[in-house]
């Protein structure tokens, strides 16, 4: 299995979010990373870097204004005087407009956010920009016909929407690398969501296609950010009907209660019969998990890569969340050695 990593990650180092009312340091730190590559030392595998992609591969999943947006942002408020990080205050919640871009930056910043702990820096768009590239390297190698690959992405994906930031995401790297393995010419491609958190921006982008199917399993959002999609009635819209399937799980659901669902889960990517499979990796599942509810302990992630293995895919891994800092190189190895 090849990986795929690039340093510029370090780049996003986001400063402060707003969780749950208190600014605090960002969970989704740079160290991370060092913890993941440490793992994968310690297994002897090889990390190679990204290939170089033009930005224009970026509206393969969103949209131009949204990506502009992203790409000046930085600049637009060093030009206002300020530094540090940006975080948005106000949202064009029920009842305001949406139909309107604002011209000021901060109105800006949140008509594309969706939450108030996700920072824009100085390196944001430079280190999403690279999380993305590792995402469309290793859908392009399985395309190339390798059996399994496994994209580092930092920052994660899954909640950037077509037009929209939030959850720690920028770029969706996992719809990135389901569009490229449709743009290569497979026909039908499944997305399986593990992490934490749902996947809203992923089940956004291919809500209403049948070409790429959508399953997650995830806390419930009616106590689980993202709070506002992922309940088991979104089923997908138009052609994409039937396309969708959520799997919210009460807090303090362990690997009993999360391999029922993901056998379930499974069913639904066997019964689609993909060309490849697309894995949004969060092991914010873990029972040790700051933010995160699930049970799950360091054994049932060699379980769980196991499980998804078994489907015998071409499968890119995306990695999204996971923030016990000192146990997520394990637990991410755990999983890839079923690949490896
Ligand atoms: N103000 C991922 O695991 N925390 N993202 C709440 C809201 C957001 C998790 C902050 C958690 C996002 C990729
Ligand atoms: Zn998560």
């Amino acid at each position: 299995m090849k990986l795929i990593h690039s340093p510029l990650h370090a780049l996003h180092d986001g400063g402060m979010e707003l969780h749950r009312g208190e600014l605090v340091p960002c969970y989704e730190m740079p160290a991370r990373v060092d913890h993941i590559l440490a793992a994968i030392a310690r297994a002897g595998w090889a990390v190679e870097a990204p290939r170089e992609y033009d930005d224009a591969v970026f509206t393969s999943v969103h949209d131009a204004d949204y990506l502009a947006f992203l790409r000046g942002a930085y600049d637009a408020w060093r030009a206002e005087g300020r530094d540090g990080f940006m975080l948005p205050g106000a949202f064009p919640a029920r009842g305001l407009r949406r139909d309107r871009v604002p011209t000021g930056l901060h109105a800006r910043l949140g008509y594309y956010a969706f939450d108030a702990g996700s920072p824009i820096v100085a390196g944001t768009w430079q280190a999403a920009r690279a999380a993305a590239h590792c995402a469309l390297t290793a859908a392009d190698l399985v395309a190339a016909g390798e059996r399994s690959t496994y994209a580092l992405c930092r920052p994660p994906g899954h909640h950037a929407g077509r037009g929209m930031l939030g959850g720690y995401c920028f770029l969706n790297n996992a719809a990135l690398a389901a569009q490229r393995l449709r743009d290569a010419g497979m026909a039908r491609i499944a997305v399986l969501d593990v992490d934490y958190h749902h996947g809203n921006g992923t089940q956004e982008i291919f809500w209403d296609r049948d070409d790429v199917l959508f399953v997650s399993i995830h806390g419930d959002p009616n106590t689980e950010y993202p709070f506002f999609l992922g309940h088991a009635d979104e089923r997908g819209a138009g052609a994409g009907e039937g396309y969708n399937h959520n799997f919210p799980l009460p807090r303090g659901t362990d690997w009993a209660g999360y391999a029922a669902a993901l056998e379930t889960a499974l069913g639904h990517v066997v019964d689609y019969a993909p060309q490849a499979l697309v894995v949004s990796l969060g092991v914010d599942i873990f029972e040790g998990d700051p933010i995160s509810q699930f049970r799950l302990g360091a054994a049932d992630f060699t379980r769980l890569g196991a499980h998804i293995a078994a489907l015998e895919l071409p499968t890119v891994l995306v990695q999204e969340g996971g923030y016990a800092v000192a146990e997520i190189g394990d637990n991410v190895a755990s999983v890839l050695a079923a690949f490896a």
